[in-house]
């Protein structure tokens, strides 16, 4: 058994600054140290979540641990090996061995345990066992470095049951913020999604950071300008606000989501993680045209729901509509202000162009050129949070601030 410290000082006298996840009972001393301790821990409402959000805070030049149970593997899978394995993306992870062979555990851990290992292998995720003594630490972490150095992809270390000894939880009471405000009413669409793209193009400043979202937003964006601060996602569907969120709290840069709403609803924990730790340079903008739209058109939930009232529940500041080019450059420039989280939602209409391209960057290579610019030197100096803060009238739009 080692004390959750000595593992936690050891990865962070390697770089390591960032921990994340969701707990498991093998877990909680070390996930009460993380949180305990000087650094940085953003509790995720789903594994998958924060495989995106290790991600973006690789592609923010910040190195990760991901803390996840087991079972939770499940969760990780998909981006894993459609966003984390192509994009080449390092960082450690800590998953539990419930279910492990021999081990008296609960009747939904036991397939899980008789495979671990072999998904892991499978996924092409290094593996070996979490360290139990003081002596095992260095070596266990030297050999989890080597294979990240080699390979570029995450390596796990399995932890078995006590391996860590109970440390305290001092967790913070939250403050909370005030309520943000919103102007997101139903509203018609009039734009398309490459004509929103166009105008955020012309608005955002050229230090920004953008990340697209699955499917056809990324290969529009791509089409209509290739730029090393475009991070184009091709697969994690629902991903892309957590790889916002970790690039954001690891830049001072404004960074903008462009999601859609069928990401965003894959997603929808998401919302409550960005609200929580609000990083006042993230502007998501939800490009809503109610559809399934780069598979077919096939329509979301979309028409019943409202994004606005879920982004400012989940403790955004501001939540607007945006219907037409000259609205979404209103509503962009003051989000890029500062004071965020911001949602900001196109009605789209459904559609794409003829001819559309795709990224010929391989995503590594997009992936490295993206954490290039966003780690390179700043055009102009911003401060890392805060900015303007934001008023009701500072908004316009149909709606009424509530
Ligand atoms: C986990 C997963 N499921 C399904 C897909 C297939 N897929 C790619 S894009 C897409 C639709 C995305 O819809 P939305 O976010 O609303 O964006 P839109 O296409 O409308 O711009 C789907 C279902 C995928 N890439 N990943």
């Amino acid at each position: 058994m080692i004390e959750a410290q000595t593992f936690i000082e050891s990865v962070r006298a390697r770089g390591v600054t960032f921990f994340t996840g969701v707990p498991c009972s093998f877990l909680t001393p070390l996930i009460d140290g993380a949180i305990s301790s000087s650094v940085r821990y953003v509790g995720a409402t789903s594994e998958g979540e924060a495989t995106g959000l290790a991600a973006g805070a690789w592609l923010s030049g910040a190195s990760s641990v991901v803390m996840c149970q087991n079972s939770g593997l499940g969760n990780v899978v998909n981006p894993l090996t459609s966003l984390v394995w192509p994009c080449r993306i390092p960082f450690l992870m800590v998953c539990t061995w419930r279910g492990e062979p021999g081990l008296s555990d609960e009747p939904q851990h036991e397939l899980m345990g008789r495979v671990t290992h072999r998904l892991l292998e499978l996924i092409q995720i290094g593996s070996g066992a979490f360290p139990t003594t003081v002596e095992e630490v260095a070596p266990r972490l030297d050999r989890a470095e080597a294979w990240m150095d080699e390979h570029c992809l995450p390596f796990c270390l399995v932890m078995r049951k006590d391996s860590v000894a109970k440390s305290d939880l001092r967790e913070p009471v939250p403050v909370l913020p005030p309520r943000g405000w919103l102007v997101d009413q139903p509203q018609e669409p009039r734009v398309n999604r490459i004509s929103a793209l166009e105008q955020m193009l012309g608005t955002v400043p050229d230090d920004a950071a953008i990340v697209a979202t699955t499917g056809k937003t990324g290969r529009e964006l791509f089409t209509l300008a290739d730029r090393p601060q475009h991070f184009y996602l091709v697969g994690a569907m629902g991903c892309a606000s957590a790889v916002g969120l970790g690039a954001a709290l690891h830049t001072p840069r404004p960074v903008v989501v462009v999601d859609g709403d069928g990401a965003a609803l894959m997603k929808l924990g998401n919302l409550a993680t960005i609200g929580t730790r609000a990083p006042s340079n993230l502007i998501h903008l939800l490009i809503d045209n109610a559809a399934h739209d780069s598979t077919g058109g096939q329509r979301t939930a979309s028409a019943g729901i409202r994004f606005g009232d879920i982004a400012i529940a989940c403790g955004y500041r501001t939540a607007v509509c945006c219907s037409t080019p000259d609205e979404l450059d209103r509503e962009l420039t003051r989000a890029l202000r500062g004071g965020g989280p911001h949602l900001l939602r196109v009605p789209a209409l459904p559609g794409s162009i003829k001819g559309l391209g795709r990224p010929t960057l391989h995503p590594s290579e997009v992936a490295r050129r993206f954490r290039e610019f966003v780690t390179g030197p700043l055009l102009r100096p911003r401060a890392l949070v805060e900015a303007a803060p934001v008023g009701a009238g500072a908004l316009t739009g149909a709606g009424e601030a509530l």
